[in-house]
């Protein structure tokens, strides 16, 4: 019954006015860039799109998430996902897409992206999205998140499939049906962008 992490519900005010007020402290860097990486229909532009809602407190333009999953994306090389982790790509910069044979799996993926990242010392976090769709009680009451041992099961796998620790791994619910901001779902964005904030903080600070 008890929530294996502790999370203050129903008071967002604090972490957003941090994650609002956020500036780098060294003066030639002006934002944190983050890349978002990860495979079609995990909810990429919707958490753009939510993180925008957040922020703002209302339901922001949906320019970017698609409501299909089935446009045939092949998805793109993982070495251009490297190149972008050291600045590389242009702005708007068109990637390679996949030829069908060299699909690897997700997982293998994610991991070796990972593993680049990490040879370059920047932070990584992975957001887990669709929890609502995943655990039923979830669905219910956002609430339950860090009671469900199904969730923590499937963080726990994803865990050491990509070989990123658990405290590293948030649930969020995206905005996809509501047409109304939702406290919840705000609460548990806003716990993710702290740590995304802090984790990217450190890493300037470090270069
Ligand atoms: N129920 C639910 N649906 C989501 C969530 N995140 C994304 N979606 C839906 O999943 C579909 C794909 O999301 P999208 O953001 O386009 O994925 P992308 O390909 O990674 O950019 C869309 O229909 C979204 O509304 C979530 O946390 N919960
Ligand atoms: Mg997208």
């Amino acid at each position: 019954n008890e929530p294996w992490r502790e999370l203050s519900w129903g008071q967002k005010q604090n972490d957003l006015q941090y994650v609002q007020q956020y500036k780098p402290e060294k003066d030639d860097i002006r934002y944190l860039r983050i890349l978002l990486y990860g495979p079609v229909g995990a909810g990429k532009s919707s958490f753009i799109n939510t993180v925008s809602n957040v922020l703002r407190g209302r339901m922001t333009i949906p320019a970017l998430a698609s409501a299909t999953t089935s446009d045939k994306n092949r998805g793109v090389y993982a070495d251009d996902i490297k190149l972008a982790l050291r600045g590389h790509v242009k702005e708007d910069h068109k990637v390679q897409q996949l030829h069908e044979q060299m699909k690897s799996s997700v997982l293998e993926k994610m991991k070796s992206v990972r593993e680049a990242a990490s040879d370059l010392g920047i932070p990584q976090m992975a957001m887990m999205t669709h929890i609502d769709e995943a655990c039923s009680e979830t669905e219910k009451d956002l609430r339950t998140v860090y009671k469900s041992k199904y969730l923590k099961k499937k963080m726990k796998d994803f865990s050491s499939a990509v070989e990123i620790p658990m405290n590293c791994i948030f649930p969020v619910k995206n905005y996809s049906e509501e047409i109304d901001m939702n406290d919840d779902i705000d609460a548990l964005i806003l716990s993710a962008l702290r740590n995304m904030i802090n984790f990217g903080d450190d890493f300037i600070e470090k270069i």
